[in-house]
């Protein structure tokens, strides 16, 4: 706890992933503050804590019983140093103003990576959109826009989606903007490609998160082809993750939802992976019904309140946890370490606890950190800006050439900034301080504002 600011400790003391994500920061930018009296003087730390502005409002909406119903909506606008804030929205029942407060937090860092013109934010909602029809989600985020249409702008802040937000909710969400704005601008990314969508975008965390997994392998002369993967979760992420493994010659044997996961020995496949996206995408069904599928398949239900959770059992060399935030504890990481893992890439935000990446750090396994990781999403969430800006449709296959630069120049530069602080090889040191050096540049020059 001695890296936190004391002020953020103080101030919030309940934040516990906000507290997670700023003292996993602090503690690798250790060295840079003590070699760079102008942050301690100009107390760059204190202000990089501070969210430009937080945003809380009321978002009432009518479920199709005719009820009136109120949720809680946010946006974090937490760095416009280097440009307007990008960050996705999460609508999940457990958002608050901790997960979100992380999340916009890692963004600043992570956009920073990526060399695009991007501040950091994130927003959203408990609302849950499971169980809802189309309609409720209609009317919920026509409610949610009515509000945040004030706050966003193409060059002011820049939602995208997360958890629970995908191309259905980002459309409903953009028609509601268009409406009220009577403007047609970038103002969200993650749009249809009908309506100034970019090609790639919906793959790009994934293909993201697997170019820098094999770009990591390749330091010590090794390939994803052959081997075996550990994927959770199975939306946008776990989906785009898997394809590219897939696709790369890699076998991967799970998936999981916030049910329960399913071990597949035989390999998912591209038929099988088509099955998961119809289920997940389109008829929004429990990945159980994969197991009724595939038989050979086992399906696990999740064990919450247990200290491991069984999904990580399994025996891989290379694992990407593709769900959500402390997904993999203390225990989790010895198992993986037992089963002899070589590599953790992370496809979600924050997926491993403190405890379980210091394990991995320590044992020598490869480990990324997903503001690195998964740092591809929002790459190309500013690929699809600058298309809007600019008026034109890149092909994929220019889309996905510039991913592949980006992953390949921002894993260069963790490297490099590790190196150049004493932790050669360390990927989560060398994230942290090359993504805080430029945004602490950017403040310094820009004064106390
Ligand atoms: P989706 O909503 O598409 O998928 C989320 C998946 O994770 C679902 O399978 C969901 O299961 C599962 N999940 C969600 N919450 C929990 C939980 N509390 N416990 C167990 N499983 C859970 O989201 P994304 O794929 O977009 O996002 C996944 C992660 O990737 C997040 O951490 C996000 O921040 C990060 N990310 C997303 C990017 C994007 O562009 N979308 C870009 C970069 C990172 P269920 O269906 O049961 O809810
Ligand atoms: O966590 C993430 O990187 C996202 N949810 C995507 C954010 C974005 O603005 O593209």
């Amino acid at each position: 706890m001695t890296d936190i600011p004391q002020l953020t400790l103080a101030r919030d003391p309940h934040e516990n992933e906000f507290i997670q994500a700023v003292s996993d920061v602090m503690t690798s930018v250790r060295p840079v503050l003590e070699k760079t009296p102008e942050y301690r003087h100009h107390s760059i730390v204190e202000r990089i804590v501070e969210p430009e502005r937080v945003i809380t409002f009321r978002v009432p909406w009518i479920d199709d019983m005719g009820q009136v119903r109120v949720n809680r909506g946010f946006r974090v606008e937490m760095n416009s140093a280097i440009g307007p804030y990008k960050g996705g929205l999460r609508f999940h029942p457990s958002v608050n103003q901790s997960i979100l407060k992380f999340l916009a937090f890692e963004h600043v860092f992570k956009n920073a990576l990526t060399t695009l013109p991007l501040g950091g934010g994130a927003g959203g909602t408990d609302f849950d959109p499971k169980g809802k029809s189309d309609g409720e989600v209609m009317r919920f985020c026509q409610s949610f826009m009515a509000e945040l249409f004030r706050h966003i702008g193409a060059n002011t802040d820049v939602p995208e989606g997360d958890i629970g937000v995908g191309s259905r909710e980002i459309g409903y969400l953009f028609g509601m903007y268009r409406k009220l704005k009577n403007k047609f601008t970038g103002v969200l990314t993650g749009k249809g490609l009908g309506w100034g969508g970019s090609l790639i975008r919906p793959e790009a965390a994934g293909f993201g998160c697997v170019y820098f997994a094999a770009q990591m392998l390749a330091t010590r002369n090794d390939a994803l082809s052959g081997k075996t993967c550990l994927v959770s979760g199975s939306g946008n992420v776990a989906q785009a993750t898997t394809r590219k493994l897939i696709e790369m010659g890699a076998k991967v044997v799970t998936l999981s939802d916030s049910s329960g996961h399913i071990y597949d020995e035989a390999g998912i496949d591209a038929e099988k992976l088509a099955f998961v996206s119809r289920l997940k995408n389109i008829r929004r069904g429990r990945l159980s019904e994969y197991a009724d599928q595939y038989p050979h398949a086992v399906y696990a239900p999740a064990a919450p309140g247990q200290a491991s959770n069984p999904l990580w059992r399994h025996r891989a060399q290379c694992v990407f946890p593709c769900a959500t935030q402390n997904e993999i504890r203390k225990a989790d990481a010895y198992h993986l370490i037992n089963n002899n893992v070589k590599l953790v890439c992370e496809g979600a935000s924050m997926p491993c606890t403190a405890d379980a990446r210091y394990i991995f750090i320590d044992k020598g396994i490869l480990y990324a950190p997903s503001k690195a990781a998964n740092a591809g999403g929002v790459a190309v969430s500013g690929l699809e800006l600058t298309q809007n800006s600019i008026r034109l449709t890149w092909l994929g296959e220019e889309v996905d050439n510039r991913l592949k630069i980006i992953m390949k120049g921002l894993h260069d530069t963790c490297l490099a900034a590790a190196d150049a602080y004493g932790s050669p090889g360390n990927y989560l040191v060398g994230a942290n301080i090359a993504g805080f050096i430029k945004v602490a540049d950017s403040m310094l020059d820009q004064g106390i504002i």
